[in-house]
């Protein structure tokens, strides 16, 4: 297993839309393997493919403490979204920043594990947050993007400081 390098906001690579998985192969099984390495020693409780350069629809998830699980998702899709929540949101893609976001409280998901069989979960609190904010890496999206221009410029100001 490798931890892979993860791209830091404003990179364009970022805005990629992920293409659908299509081969349950062994390929695949590596990649989740490398992202579950990658989400734990960040450490983060979520990532996308498309946050360590490779577009495809692919996330992992582990909420911690509530519900300690490692969660895979392929070809992820929201069914059902009920109820509004704000919660505070950080992104290992946008590092150091912590912003209050709203979002669906509670959420149904439909995806495939992978070995190709398909599933629905329901999921509220920390976990639906988190599943969503994934899904939208892979539709190109940042939590950041839903925020005011003024905090926009201000947090690309505050990330080019760092230097990383
Ligand atoms: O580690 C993460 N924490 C987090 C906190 C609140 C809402 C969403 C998240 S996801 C984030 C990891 C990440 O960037 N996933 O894409
Ligand atoms: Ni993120």
């Amino acid at each position: 297993m490798t931890i892979r390098e993860i791209l830091h906001h404003p990179d364009e690579r970022l805005r990629t839309k992920a293409e659908s998985v299509s081969k349950y192969d062994g390929k695949l099984e590596t990649l989740v393997a490398d992202m579950f390495e990658t989400m734990y020693a960040a450490p983060g409780i979520g990532l996308a493919a498309t946050q360590i350069d490779v577009h495809l629809k692919v996330i992992v998830v582990d909420c911690g403490k509530q519900d300690p699980r490692p969660l895979h998702f392929i070809n992820p899709e929201l069914v059902r979204l009920e109820g509004i929540e704000q919660m505070e949101e950080g992104c290992l893609s946008v590092p150091g920043i912590f912003e209050t976001v709203s979002r669906a409280e509670s959420i149904k998901v439909r995806a495939f594990d992978k070995c190709g069989i398909q599933f629905e979960m329901e999921a509220d609190g920390l976990l639906a947050v988190c599943i969503q904010h994934e899904i939208e890496h892979l539709e190109g999206k940042l939590f950041v993007d839903m925020l005011s221009n003024f905090k926009q410029k201000r947090i690309i100001k505050k990330l080019s400081k760092l230097n990383i």
